[in-house]
């Protein structure tokens, strides 16, 4: 393992010389630590000076994306269109030989090529996903061993019988043999599926492939009322992350194997909706974001059974609430035993979503950092971290007026962005 060491310092200078905007929305808060010191949702001010601004990076003049031009100042490399026409591209992953593969959440597979020019659809997707509300097909993972290739899915799925209009998050792989997807196998599937007159929400659905083998999968707490506590269940899935083995099967060293009444694919507990999952290419940790309702979102480290505190604890509150003035969920910010995030957004939410670390070539002020798409937010949130504290942060490109579902660092160092349209891109950040 590479050990991170300041990374962002000189990046922090070069960033306080660009155009620096105060921003509500960028109120930082790094909790790292400081738990204690955070003051409740809205609670009359910040307390502890725990609160900076951000930096808004962003160039006042900035273009729309969509002619494929400059879209950026100077101050910021240019984000080009590599591809149009995607139907809410969701996830997104790199093949051997440079092309991409992506996932439209209305249902599609899609291959595209390097440079964007072609286009294919990928056949033979699970059965019985289920498109509608937050649910469809979502993240997308590659992993190639000996001369295969791997294709891990997480979508939302159906039930069967009488079950089959309730969906949960389900996770499956299969070969690549041409433009088809061979041998599929579910390795997972999210217990209880919830009926969709519930819930067709919060399925989480993000994933990540660690390097020993080992499969994270994110998943949501159902959104609804009478779902949300189930997060602190062992019993059910919801609001959890679990760890499984590339066959599906259960690895030994989980934190409940053997205990009764919890399902033994629980790797963490206490989570709202997680969006976004990164391996930390520097130390090997988890991290993850996640939504909070009114304000409250969090990035995390994810540990082996830690809980996370989702709904006793939050710095988010109540939808329909006053921003300024209201109650977090849970009542409070912190409890024994409960994680704190390392950041939070609040009292606005930026709702972020997939995530990435950057260790490129292309970029070198950049090596160490953060990135997070944003969708309500619309932008691209670059974190300076030093260890798992979070240093600043910085929003980016909140000038193209896109909501933002995934980044990816692509081989060439260069930066892929999915926008969340119906009409959705594959934006481009290189130099
Ligand atoms: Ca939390």
């Amino acid at each position: 393992m590479r050990v991170q060491q300041g990374a962002g310092e000189p990046v922090r200078a070069a960033d306080r010389s660009r155009r620096e905007v105060l921003s509500r929305l960028a109120g930082w808060a790094g909790a790292a630590g400081l738990g204690g010191l955070l003051p409740a949702c809205g609670g009359g001010g910040d307390a502890g000076g725990v609160e900076q601004p951000a930096a808004l990076e962003q160039a006042a003049q900035a273009a729309p994306a969509a002619d494929g031009g400059a879209v950026a100042g100077a101050a910021l490399p240019v984000a080009r269109t590599l591809r149009a026409g995607l139907n809410h591209p969701w996830g997104l992953a790199f093949l051997p030989d440079g092309s991409l593969l992506v996932t439209e959440r209305a249902g599609r597979l899609r291959r595209v090529s390097a440079d964007g020019a072609g286009i294919a659809t990928i056949t033979g997707l699970p059965p019985r996903l289920f498109v509608g509300g937050q649910g469809g097909l979502l993240d997308v993972a590659v992993d190639v061993v000996g001369g295969d290739t791997w294709v891990y899915l997480s979508y939302a799925e159906r039930g069967t019988g009488r079950r089959w209009n309730a969906t949960g998050l389900a996770v499956a792989r299969a070969r690549l043999a041409g433009g088809s997807l061979r041998d599929l196998q579910v390795l997972f599937r999210a217990h209880p599926k919830v009926g969709l007159g519930i819930s067709d929400a919060h399925y989480g659905g993000r994933i990540a492939l660690a390097p020993n083998g080992k499969l994270f999968i994110a998943m949501g707490e159902r959104r609804a009322d009478s779902e949300r506590i189930k997060a602190q269940w062992l019993s059910h899935h919801h609001g959890k992350i679990a760890r499984i083995n590339r066959d599906g099967s259960v690895p030994e060293d989980n934190p409940w194997v053997g205990h009764p009444n919890a399902r033994p694919e629980i790797w963490s507990l206490g989570h709202r909706n997680p969006q976004g999952l990164a391996l930390n290419p520097f130390t090997g940790e988890l991290w993850e974001n996640e939504h909070g309702p009114q304000g409250g979102d969090e990035v995390n480290v994810i540990e082996r059974g830690h809980n996370y505190g989702w709904p006793r604890i939050s710095y988010g509150c109540e939808y329909g609430t006053q921003p300024e003035s209201c109650t977090p969920v849970g009542g409070r910010t912190s409890a024994p035993g409960l994680d704190q995030p390392l950041t939070v957004w609040r009292p606005v939410s930026i709702a972020p979503s997939g995530m990435a670390f950057y260790d490129g070539a292309m970029f070198p002020e950049w090596r160490g950092n953060l990135f997070l798409g944003a969708l309500a937010g619309t932008a691209l949130w670059r974190l300076t971290l030093s260890g798992r504290k979070v240093t600043g942060r910085f929003m980016l490109y909140h000038g193209l007026g896109r909501r933002i579902r995934d980044v990816r660092q692509a081989p060439d160092g260069a930066l892929l962005l999915l926008t969340d349209e119906d009409n959705g891109r594959i934006l481009r950040i290189a130099r």
